[in-house]
């Protein structure tokens, strides 16, 4: 063999790896997608309202789902799934506000699967719930691509990590059913231009429902609060 023949030997094999990994990622997201349809038809079975929120690691989730707990506990019986790598902190911040918590403690996967909910499910009486939350793990990439079965996808970005986020990480924004802007009370302090957000927001995601507020401060809680009562009235709407 002379040194090209060797290249393209190389260069083959390379191919011929990358071909593999296709059809092994392939396989795996049908999986997922088979998981997750089984996921929805018992949410749907239960009339169950099931949001998967996402964002990058420290957006806001936990302070948005603890509030809304609070806020809507005479409204929903809420039930929640919190996927982190490692610890139960965010579970016992939740549970804090009553409502019947599980954390699924990742490992080493940086997002939920469909499996894991599905699994995480026989902790619960679906029956007694009409709303169940599920906290992603903070990760703006790959949970994107994995559909877990939810009604409502919820994407936040928070005033502190600047306006671009939806330019740099379109996929994930692209997919969101709504998108929180968090943190709104840090908005000036950290000079967020809201407009420029907006018109980001608008190119990645047209149709995207967007609300900005702040769960610590407790402003624009209440159009979010409209958005779940609605997207709830209209569920039950539905399968009556
Ligand atoms: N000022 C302000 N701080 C907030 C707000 N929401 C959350 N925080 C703070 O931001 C930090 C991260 O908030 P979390 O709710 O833990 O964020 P998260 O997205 O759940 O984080 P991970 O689960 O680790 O990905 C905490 O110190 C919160 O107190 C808000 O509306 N305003
Ligand atoms: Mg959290
Ligand atoms: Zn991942």
């Amino acid at each position: 063999m002379d040194t090209r023949d060797v290249r393209f030997s190389i260069l083959r094999q390379e191919n011929e790896e990358r071909e593999r990994i296709v059809q092994i990622e392939k396989g795996v997201m049908s999986l997922n997608q088979r998981y997750a349809d089984a996921n929805r038809a018992r949410f749907a079975e239960h009339k169950l309202l099931v949001l998967n929120v996402l964002s990058s690691p420290g957006s806001g989730k936990t302070a948005l789902i603890a509030r809304t707990l609070k806020d809507m506990a005479a409204e929903f019986r809420v039930g929640v799934i919190v996927g982190d790598l490692a610890t139960d902190n965010d579970a016992e911040r939740l549970r804090m506000s009553g409502a019947e918590t599980l954390q699924i403690q990742t490992g080493t996967v940086c997002h939920l699967e469909a499996a894991m909910i599905g699994q995480a499910l026989d902790a619960f009486d679906l029956s007694k719930l009409d709303l169940l939350i599920i906290e992603n793990v903070g990760n703006l990439v790959c949970p994107a691509a994995y559909d877990l079965g939810e009604d409502f996808r919820v994407v936040l970005f928070s005033t502190t990590e600047g306006e671009d986020k939806p330019l740099k990480y379109p996929t994930m924004f692209k997919r969101a059913d709504a998108v929180i802007i968090s943190k709104l009370d840090l908005a000036d302090t950290v000079e967020f231009d809201l407009e420029a957000a907006l018109n980001n927001l608008y190119l990645v995601t047209p149709k995207a429902t967007v609300f900005e507020l702040s769960a610590k401060a407790g402003l624009g809680m209440e159009g979010w609060y409209d958005e779940l009562r609605h997207r709830f009235a209209r569920l039950k709407s539905a399968q009556s």
